[in-house]
């Protein structure tokens, strides 16, 4: 072949490869696509507001996606324009607006149509660049679903005023429970090198409200805290810094010692505690808007307060005392469990004593659920006890317990679940959500957080459903009040733009991931069972486990309790008495069999293999049905996700469709193990309806996975 033919193939190669990687859907852009395929209703005659503004810029910059052209900028209103102002606008203050938007504060935004002189406006206000960022987010969040309409009137402003991501990321770029590749952070290229994901970042999480990060793990390295380390982080602050996400760092409390050559790490020492003012004050010249520190303390063979004999307020506050002067915060976790009793008491056996005695600027960081981050879990009982002291919830958002990226999982329904749970410590309606963000006890402090599941793969979660549980994490850090129904609708229709969007396939898809999370506790732990995951990885099923010389409550036996007489874990008052936590009426239905939900039976009480349930059957053929169904239910989302092949483009689809297959195989593994190997107990046979065991238990028992990302 001559040359001349050569270089033109070549030439074809490269146009089409290039023009295919433009199209390529490959779940980088998450949820902000603005494709042009689809129609949404929403025409401006021009845009008003300051250019070169972030807010500006952002709606210009997505309008030009969306529309292949830029709005034109306007000096004065005409018809059907758009207005993006603070107070410090004139026609916005012309507006008459000034007392309800300073009601909402900073971060709030009002987006409303307003008639002016014949002229119909749509205004987007706000009285600081926060809330106008917010606002112009929200209006695209509006368009992008279809919703404009001449007659928009909203007034929003944030549940909490921390809404925080929680990065378990190394400094070696491992992130610990990360599934989707290492870490974000180039921390051996910072502060020279700037990855442009940075910035991608800022403004993902902007969009959906995010206004915090903390950018390493809470198993913390005290080099954070070194001269090095601190500018690094300072480079990434300056990226985040225009999107209003304020960076924080969690430390390790031995530090003063480890880093800083002292003797000890006492927090009653003075030199310790200069040594924290120092090092505060050192962070601050770097990053003013420094938002503060995340400590793990005393947990999981990490160093703390206890090691010198002093408390987790002495600890908490001599930080809080070095940060207070910079107004940075210290967020103290509970999440503590020196052996001893019921795993599921300790933390509130720990910190219930300590109410009132933290210095105003701590706040205790405490997970949804008393264990840790089960499928399941009733919520934490130290939400609603804690009166004096502010607690934040703490979510997980990578799927450590949940099929982590391999299973489809949506976990908005599990943390409504929470939010929505009435802790009755303020009587009737004082649920998790009011408790936690001010509304009940008035707290100057209010804040949420999210173990992140950000990684460096291309689609950034390794999942592609499982960026929805990012967004949904932000959604409800603005808004605790919003449906999982209403978040999962928002992220489809963003997240898959194609001009089928209202097609009534999506509502399927809706439906697979509404149901999402009860069918992965149907296949793995259903009824109240918990924690009888593989030994550290946490991937599979061993309820079998027995590891010589472990702790025993790092153990599954631990939890579910198995043998010939029946299952579970008896928390009742005649047994470990962790019912006695929760306040009247629950501590009463959860001590009862018979009106203790279903979803905690096994939680809370040791019941007989021949258990009658609600439903009428034995307990142990109501686990076989439950199992099966779990496994139905993915069988039945592959079919759902097939039928979707025409909506939806071919990368994301065959991505979506084989880690399906991946998790019907799980579920089947899933009940294979646990049914065989409870039926060693139960010593009943799997009702004849059910599909029989497709694995042998001694089988099942040999699988070890070597999986990466185990840690
Ligand atoms: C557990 C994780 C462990 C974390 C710990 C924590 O298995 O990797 O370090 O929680 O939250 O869920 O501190």
């Amino acid at each position: 072949m001559c040359l001349k033919y050569k270089k033109s193939i070549f030439l074809c190669c490269f146009v089409l490869a290039t023009l295919f990687r433009l199209n390529a859907e490959d779940g980088n852009r998450l949820w902000l696509r603005f494709n042009q395929t689809v129609n949404r209703n929403c025409h401006f005659s021009g845009i008003l507001g300051q250019s070169g503004s972030l807010p500006f810029d952002e709606f210009q910059s997505a309008w030009n996606d969306m529309n292949g052209t830029e709005l034109v900028a306007l000096k004065t209103a005409t018809d059907n324009s758009l207005l993006i102002g603070t107070l410090k606008d004139k026609t916005i203050k012309s507006f008459g607006l000034s007392k309800e938007l300073k009601a909402l504060g900073k971060e709030g935004f009002i987006i409303r149509s307003i008639n002016k002189n014949g002229k119909r406006i749509t205004v987007v206000a706000s009285i600081a660049d926060n809330g106008l960022l917010y606002g112009v987010y929200h209006l695209l969040r509006i368009i992008q679903t279809n919703r404009f309409s001449d007659n928009l009137d909203v007034a929003e402003k944030p549940s909490y005023s921390v809404r925080i991501l929680n990065h378990w990321d190394n400094l070696d770029g491992t992130v610990e429970r990360g599934y989707a590749g290492r870490s974000i952070w180039k921390w051996d290229e910072l502060p020279a090198v700037i990855s442009p994901r940075y910035k991608v970042y800022a403004r993902a999480n902007a969009s959906i409200g995010i206004n915090a990060t903390v950018l390493n793990n809470v198993n913390a390295s005290p080099k954070v805290l070194s001269v090095e380390y601190l500018q690094k982080v300072k480079a990434i602050a300056d990226v985040l810094r225009p999107f209003h996400i304020r960076v924080y760092l969690s430390i390790n409390f031995s530090s003063p010692k480890i880093l800083g050559g002292l003797p000890t790490s006492d927090p009653l020492d003075k030199n310790v505690r200069k040594w924290w003012v120092d090092k505060a004050s050192e962070i601050y010249k770097l990053i003013p808007d420094f938002g503060g520190f995340l400590v793990k303390a005393n947990s999981e063979g990490l160093p703390g307060p206890m090691d010198y004999g002093r408390t987790h307020v002495d600890g908490a506050n001599m930080i809080a005392d070095a940060l207070k002067p910079h107004g940075g915060i210290v967020m103290w976790r509970a999440f503590v469990y020196e052996p001893g009793d019921d795993r599921a008491k300790l933390a509130y056996k720990e910190f219930i004593n300590f109410d009132g005695q933290f210095r105003d600027n701590v706040i205790i960081q405490v997970k949804n659920g008393p264990i840790d981050f089960q499928p399941r879990e009733p919520f934490s009982p130290l939400f609603g006890a804690l009166k004096k002291t502010p607690i934040m919830p703490e979510l997980q958002i990578t799927q450590e317990y949940l099929g982590q990226s391999n299973h489809l999982v949506f976990l908005s329904p599990m943390w409504e679940e929470c939010l929505d749970a009435d802790t009755y410590c303020n009587g009737h309606g004082s649920t998790i959500g009011k408790v936690t963000d001010g509304t009940i006890f008035g707290n100057k402090i209010s804040a949420i957080a999210g173990v992140s599941n950000i990684g460096e793969d291309t689609n950034w979660c390794g999942h592609h459903f499982a960026q929805a549980n990012w967004y949904a994490f932000g959604r409800l850090a603005w808004n605790n009040t919003l449906t999982s129904e209403e978040i999962a609708d928002e992220w489809i229709q963003q997240t898959f733009q194609t001009p089928q969007i209202q097609n009534t396939e999506f509502e399927t898809i809706l439906k697979m991931m509404l149901t999402s999370h009860q069918t992965a506790v149907d296949y793995m732990m259903p009824l109240g069972l918990h924690h009888i995951f593989a030994w550290s990885h946490h991937y599979g099923p061993e309820p079998w486990c027995d590891i010589p010389g472990a702790r025993p409550d790092w153990l599954p036996k631990y939890y579910h309790n198995a043998n010939e007489a029946g299952i579970g874990f008896d928390r009742t008052t005649k047994g470990s008495d962790a019912v006695s936590q929760y306040y009247t009426p629950l501590k009463e239905q959860f001590n009862d069999p018979a009106l203790c939900p279903d979803k905690y039976l096994l939680w809370f009480h040791h019941l007989s293999w021949d258990y009658k349930m609600k439903s009428g059957k034995t307990l142990w053929d109501e686990m076989c049905y439950t199992y099966d169904e779990g496994v139905k239910e993915v069988r039945e989302y592959q079919k759902i996700w097939d039928k979707a092949e025409n909506l939806i483009d071919a990368q994301r689809f065959a991505e979506v469709q084989s880690k399906l297959r991946i998790q019907a195989r799980d579920a089947v593994w899933w009940k294979d193990a646990c049914l065989l190997y409870f039926q060693t107990f139960s010593k009943q046979p799997i009702p004849y309806e059910i599909e029989r065991p497709v694995h042998d238990l001694d089988e099942l028992k040999k699988i070890k996975l070597d999986l990466k990302h185990h840690n």
